[in-house]
């Protein structure tokens, strides 16, 4: 290796990563969390927040049925909001596989509803149209072999000889490669596959310092790829692949071919909790929801927006507020989403520039601007016209910090400022 590509972040990338060519193009994806913990209704990380023994978690599992379960309206709301993808929990750290695995007896088939939920999943949301992503949890509260990690005092409590869990940390990853080997063989082309947790070059966190000889992720990661050549991978098996040095950790960057733009997702709950949260009041605006997916494509970044269907299977109105709210926006502003990314012209203060080739999106953040200077917009633009349709839109959703995604102009060199009308729409 040279001395140039010693230096460089992508020293140690691997030739064999994904192309993310369609995540640049489809920048707005659903994350879904899903799973036992919806039926407590209090949140993903309820078995460890409220210390709940594995014998009364059980509890959930024998009586998980979710009779209003219904996958394609799940996957018309995702693609009615402008989404292109999705990534839904297989198995998150409560252990529950969402799938029928032969290798484990905790798993969907075997509560109340009987049903490989995760395979309706994958075909409604693959016959909407949407990619498939997985998430999978490293870390595993309810498989004995997992090295405990003082997280879940009670099972330690329960099991202190596991605290010599090392000695079985090689059956846990049989366990770990065995089951993502199902996941990639059964349920036809997966595009992305979504780890989650791993801060082995830290000594406290979700994975308490385990990380790729724990998991071997070298291997694991080969047997994705000779499962799937072309998904694309996120960085969580530590092996510090990802585009931000090793010592920082990477947020979920999905990794790529050498050369190919860099891109990094932003994922999101809509109300502070992944998992179905009952008591949850801590709402995120269609606004603020707006203002994250433009900011996001304004850095080159995409956006995983989660929800947290509840223990009926249902997806929560609120939630579906928000969806339905992105995708009235969307309707008319796709164009400065989709395969856009960061401009190299310096937006005015509280707005966003999104560039699409030589297509410069305007994203005013906060409305009424009295004036808005806009560098980078050249005479050629006609101003009439491009007041008329930003005053149009603006005028259409005039709402104070609305978002306002202005119409289409041609970047070019110079300088123009913009009085845009701050007066109110005549009362109808
Ligand atoms: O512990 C998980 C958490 O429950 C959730 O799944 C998020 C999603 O990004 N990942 C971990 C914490 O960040």
């Amino acid at each position: 290796m040279s001395a140039q590509e010693e230096s460089t972040p992508f020293a140690n990338f691997p030739k064999f990563y994904g192309d993310p060519t369609w995540l640049l193009q489809d920048r707005f994806g659903l994350f879904i969390h899903w799973g036992l913990y919806a039926a407590a209704a209090r949140h993903e990380w309820v078995m460890n927040r409220e210390q709940i023994h594995p014998d009364v978690y059980r509890k959930y599992f024998e009586h998980f049925e979710p009779d209003l379960f219904d996958p394609t309206q799940w996957a018309r709301a995702a693609k009615a909001a402008g989404m292109k993808y999705f990534v839904v929990t297989t198995k998150h750290h409560e252990g529950f596989a969402l799938w029928d695995s032969q290798l484990t007896d905790y798993k969907v088939t075997n509560t109340p509803i009987k049903r490989d939920l995760l395979r309706e999943i994958v075909e409604a949301f693959r016959h909407e149209g949407l990619r498939v992503g997985f998430y999978h949890s490293l870390i595993d509260w309810h498989h004995p072999d997992f090295p405990l990690d003082g997280l879940h005092p009670q099972r330690d409590a329960d099991d202190f000889k596991a605290m010599a869990a090392h000695r079985k940390i090689s059956r846990y990853r049989t366990y770990l490669h065995g089951q993502v080997r199902e996941l990639l063989s059964n349920y036809g082309k997966i595009d992305y596959l979504w780890f989650d947790f791993s801060y082995a070059h830290q000594d406290w966190g979700w994975s308490k310092g385990k990380g790729a000889a724990d998991w071997d992720s070298k291997e694991l990661e080969q047997l994705i790829f000779d499962l799937q050549p072309d998904i694309l991978l996120n960085d969580r098996l530590d092996l510090n692949r990802g585009v931000v040095t090793p010592e920082q950790y990477q947020p979920s960057t999905p990794l790529m071919k050498e050369g190919l733009p860099v891109v990094w997702e932003a994922c999101q709950t809509m109300n502070g909790s992944w998992g179905y949260d009952r008591d949850n009041l801590d709402w995120k605006s269609v606004d603020m929801l707006i203002k994250m997916l433009i900011d996001s494509v304004s850095k080159n970044g995409n956006l995983l927006l989660n929800i947290g269907p509840n223990g009926r299977g249902e997806v929560d109105p609120a939630s579906l507020d928000r969806l339905n709210g992105l995708g009235k926006w969307m309707r008319l502003h796709s164009r400065a989403i989709y395969g856009a990314g960061a401009s190299s012209f310096q937006p005015p203060v509280d707005c966003r520039y999104t560039q699409k080739g030589k297509r410069l999106y305007l994203h005013i953040f906060s409305w009424p601007f009295k004036h808005v200077h806009l560098p980078g917009l050249a005479g050629k633009v006609d101003y009439a016209q491009f007041l008329h349709d930003a005053s149009e839109i603006c005028m259409e959703e005039h709402v104070p910090n609305k978002v306002i995604t202005s119409t289409e102009a041609e970047s070019e060199t110079g300088t123009v400022t913009l009085e845009l009308p701050i007066q109110k729409p005549d009362p109808v």
